[in-house]
């Protein structure tokens, strides 16, 4: 009998019980609370109902949902929301894994329904457990593979996210009551997850409990310096994502998709190749290089802050004001969202929407330079956007046609 996984004395560790249970769950609740918070703030930073361009999630109805356009200020929003994403999401791996493992006999425990209402938590558990894997699992691969929004990474991370949370709320009403009186009364009372015949301990409670949390602290160590540069993001072994080597000099700073993997030829950036569409109210507007390095410069110190997690700190960039390019086309003192799209012909980021407060604030650019160069191919020569507290990918690269008005 004690062969079968379905019988409660084939679980042998002395660790299970309630309480570790507990410990665990009641990290978890704080922990995962805020990945979805911060998940749903990273979805309305791409500003999603703008046309059809920045988020192609079919059917997504009222979970789509946003309410507000989505800030300029502080300039370094995205990076710190998204820098938590991530990051507290791998540092979270090992409690979810010991989680799942202090109950992993419940799995197990037959019949599998008693009644109705047992059926139900036993559903919503499926959903939970099911759900947690699944977006630890695409976050995971997104950050450390190539998935690249807006193709499947996105719509999967999406809706696993609501079908996860939808269970969470379930199973947090269900269970925080109980899980909040394991933690006042320090004995163990007669509980499912309590072996009957426990192996003697190798290690006690407080040692398990330490184990993990040094494996999550092990994970943050080797994640955090993702978000800084220098010296600290050499410590990011675990976050490499941020394809080329940058290098040194003014353009020495993370780059995600190189020219060469964009198909970005040079013979297309060139002066004579290169010219910038703008199109807007009054009519079309072709400038070169040359015309747009004539027209007045700006600069702000901001930063690239990829979904992925990583970031850079404040770069310096000088261009030309997004909202002086609306002026260019007939919009003088009230710029409307934009369209912008990239030389490159294949690829999920070639194009972007921004909105119309974002082409309004006064330091989002279009950048021709960065840190006193010109900018490099790999960071978008000719001429690159830059907004504030905007999301990497909305940051397009190698800009070529800006469409400013009814998206
Ligand atoms: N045309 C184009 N623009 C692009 C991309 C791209 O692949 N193609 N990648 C975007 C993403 S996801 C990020 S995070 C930033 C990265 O900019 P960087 O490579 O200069 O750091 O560029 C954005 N702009
Ligand atoms: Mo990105």
């Amino acid at each position: 009998m004690t062969r079968s996984p379905s019988s409660p004395g084939f679980w042998r560790s002395p660790l299970r019980g309630p309480r570790l249970t507990s410990v665990l769950g009641v990290v978890l609740l704080g922990g995962i609370t805020v990945l979805f918070v911060t998940g749903l703030v990273s979805y309305a930073a791409y500003n999603p109902n703008l046309s059809p361009v920045n988020d192609k999630t079919p059917d997504k109805g009222i979970l789509g949902f946003y309410l507000f356009s989505w800030p300029t200020d502080p300039h370094w929003l995205y990076r710190l929301n998204q820098g938590v994403h991530v990051t507290l999401g791998v540092t979270l791996i090992p409690v979810l894994l010991a989680k799942l493992w202090s109950v992993i006999p419940r799995l197990f425990a037959l019949p599998p329904a008693r009644s109705l209402a047992h059926a139900l938590e036993r559903i919503s558990l499926l959903l939970l457990v099911g759900g947690a894997l699944f977006e630890f699992v695409t976050g995971v691969l997104n950050i450390q593979l190539d998935y690249i929004f807006p193709g499947s990474f996105y719509t999967l991370h999406f809706y696993g996210a609501w079908v996860f949370f939808a269970a969470f709320i379930v199973h947090v009403v269900l269970k925080t009551p109980m899980a909040l009186r394991n933690l006042r009364h320090l004995r163990e009372e007669k509980d499912d997850l309590v072996s009957p015949r426990p192996d003697p301990p190798t290690v006690s409670r407080r040692g398990a409990l330490w184990f993990v949390g040094g494996g999550s602290l092990l994970l943050f160590a080797t994640t955090v310096g993702q978000s800084f540069d220098g010296l600290l993001r050499r410590t990011a072994l675990l976050a490499p994502h941020g394809g080329a080597d940058p290098g040194s000099g003014p353009n020495g700073f993370q780059i995600n998709k190189t020219a060469r993997y964009a198909g970005i030829d040079a013979a297309e950036t060139t002066e004579d190749a290169w010219h910038l569409v703008v199109t807007g109210r009054t009519g079309t507007v072709r400038l070169s290089r040359a015309q747009l390095a004539r027209l007045p410069l700006h600069s702000a110190a901001l930063p690239i802050a990829c979904v992925e997690g990583w970031s850079t700190s404040d770069q310096w960039w000088l261009g030309v004001r997004l909202r002086d390019l609306a002026a260019l086309v007939g919009y003088d003192d009230d710029p409307p969202d934009v369209l912008v799209e990239s030389l490159q012909r294949r690829g999920a980021f070639r194009r972007a929407a921004l909105r119309a407060n974002q082409v309004a604030d006064p330091r989002s650019l279009l950048a021709l330079y960065v840190n006193g160069e010109d900018l490099s191919p790999d960071h978008g020569f000719p001429a690159r956007i830059i907004v504030p507290a905007a999301p990497g990918v909305l940051n397009t690269k190698w800009v070529a046609r800006m469409t400013f008005g009814d998206l």
